[in-house]
């Protein structure tokens, strides 16, 4: 009897999510714990593995489906004996126990195909026929290469076994589709196809969600961003000081962790920061928690894992958290409910550069941190110039949570907190 296998709750809170790439197809024979599905919600992308082992004896869903929590995948056959041979393909080994779905950014970069040309003659555009797309057998990692390529799996002729696609397929009908473009034609004259060369890609879910809500935390919020500096030059010798006993706890001591730990309590300080904003109700929403979200900027885009609890964490082990989910973060390995959840942003561009930026705010938070490169510069101080070491600091805020003054004053608060920790002890 086949067993359903039906979307499970991929995280707390997440209720549906869309279908980005079937990774078997029917008759495929597949073990427990063996990713069938990859999906993607408006948090993060993850594939799904199947918690049985069997034969797909078929497969519900399609790609591009948005599928409800309990919506009905596939079935395995759960008896059934292996309908074809298994493609001697390196492929990592499944893991026995069907492992939690891990969220993992998007590596989707397609190259972007160029635009054909307008040409005065219209006719319609030569298209392929699409197969179905559970009919065409390939490994996850071939899937994958042919999302990168922006080719259409379904249409590719397998070399493998059965007609299996592999990689040198996927690779030659990229290579035969650049060769085609310039063959194709369009359907109506188009103004922006003279801009000869533009190239376009179709926006991942997580890059087309992410594009909304900023859109629309950048239309319903009223921003406005304060910048201020923080003199570490003291801070950082500290810092070095002490950097080698967190390093044997397993953390690394650096200006993000410390930060994490300032704001914690400079929203103790200042509860409207730590706050959301219920304009239907016409109430704020006060945080009795604080979880502090860190933007960590990998090679598969803006990742934002949280701080959990942070004021309850010592310093070293907000170092310790926060190494291991910026490794989580640039490996694909953190878990969607390590992005959700968080009441503050920080965002550090000062390892790259930069001598301030206004970051956006995320809602349904109220205010965002934005970190730039610290630098050496003369400072007035007692009747001379005195080398110092100062920190940019900006701090974006929904002014209908938070006046002016307060953004002011709790970017003061952060900025002097760094200058002279005893502050925050005086506040415990
Ligand atoms: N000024 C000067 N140097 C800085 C700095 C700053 N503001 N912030 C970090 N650095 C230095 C660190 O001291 C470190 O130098 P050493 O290796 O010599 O110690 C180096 O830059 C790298 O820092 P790090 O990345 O190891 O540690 P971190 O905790 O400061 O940053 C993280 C962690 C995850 C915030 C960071 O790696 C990152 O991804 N930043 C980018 C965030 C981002 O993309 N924001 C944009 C979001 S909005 O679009």
């Amino acid at each position: 009897m086949a067993t359903e296998f039906r979307l499970p709750e991929l995280a707390e809170g997440v209720t549906s999510a869309t279908v980005t790439s079937l990774l078997v197809a029917a008759g495929d024979t597949i073990e427990a714990g063996q990713a069938v599905v990859e999906v993607e919600t408006d948090k993060a992308a993850a594939e799904v593995p199947s918690p049985v082992g069997g034969t797909v004896a078929s497969i519900q869903a399609k790609e591009g489906d948005t599928l409800n929590v309990g919506d009905l995948i596939l079935e395995v056959d759960e008896a059934a004996a292996p309908a074809a041979q298994p493609e001697p393909e390196p492929e990592p080994a499944p893991p026995k126990k069907a492992p939690p779905p891990k969220a993992r950014a998007k590596p989707e970069k397609p190259t972007p195909k160029k635009r054909p040309a307008a040409k005065p003659e219209v006719k319609a555009p030569a298209t392929k026929p699409a197969a179905k797309s559970t009919s065409v057998a390939a490994a996850p990692s071939v899937r994958r290469l042919a999302r990168e390529l922006g080719v259409d799996i379904n249409t590719v002729e397998g070399s493998g076994a059965g007609g299996r696609v592999l990689e040198p397929d996927v690779r030659a009908a990229a290579n035969a589709d650049a060769a085609e473009v310039p063959a194709e034609t369009v359907t109506a004259p188009d103004d922006t196809a003279v801009e000869a060369s533009e190239g376009r890609e179709a926006m991942s879910t997580i890059r087309r969600r992410t594009a909304e809500r900023l859109t629309e935390a950048w239309q319903t919020i009223p921003h406005v961003t304060n910048f201020d500096k923080a003199d570490i030059t003291d801070f950082e010798k500290l810092r070095k000081r002490a950097g080698d006993q967190v390093a044997a706890a397993g953390g690394k001591l650096t200006v993000t962790a410390v930060l994490v730990k300032v704001i914690c309590a400079a929203l103790k300080k200042y509860p409207q920061v730590n706050a959301s904003v219920d304009m239907e109700q016409g109430e704020v929403v006060y945080k009795d928690e604080y979880h502090i979200g860190v933007a960590a900027d990998t090679e598969h885009g803006l990742l934002v894992p949280v701080v959990r609890n942070a004021d309850h964490l010592t310093l070293t082990q907000v170092c310790v958290e926060l190494t291991r989910l910026a490794e989580a973060a640039r490996t694909r390995k953190l878990a969607i409910e390590e992005m959700q959840g968080g009441t503050f942003t920080i965002s550090n561009l000062g390892g790259i550069g930069g001598t301030g930026f206004t970051p956006i705010v995320n809602p349904p938070q109220v205010a965002i941190l934005g970190v730039s490169r610290a630098r050496v510069e003369p400072v007035y101080t007692d009747g001379r110039f005195e080398p110092r070491t100062m920190l940019p600091l900006a701090l974006s805020y929904d002014h209908r949570a938070v006046d002016g003054a307060d953004g002011a004053r709790f970017l003061r608060f952060v900025a002097e907190a760094l200058e002279q920790p005893l502050i925050l002890m005086l506040e415990e």
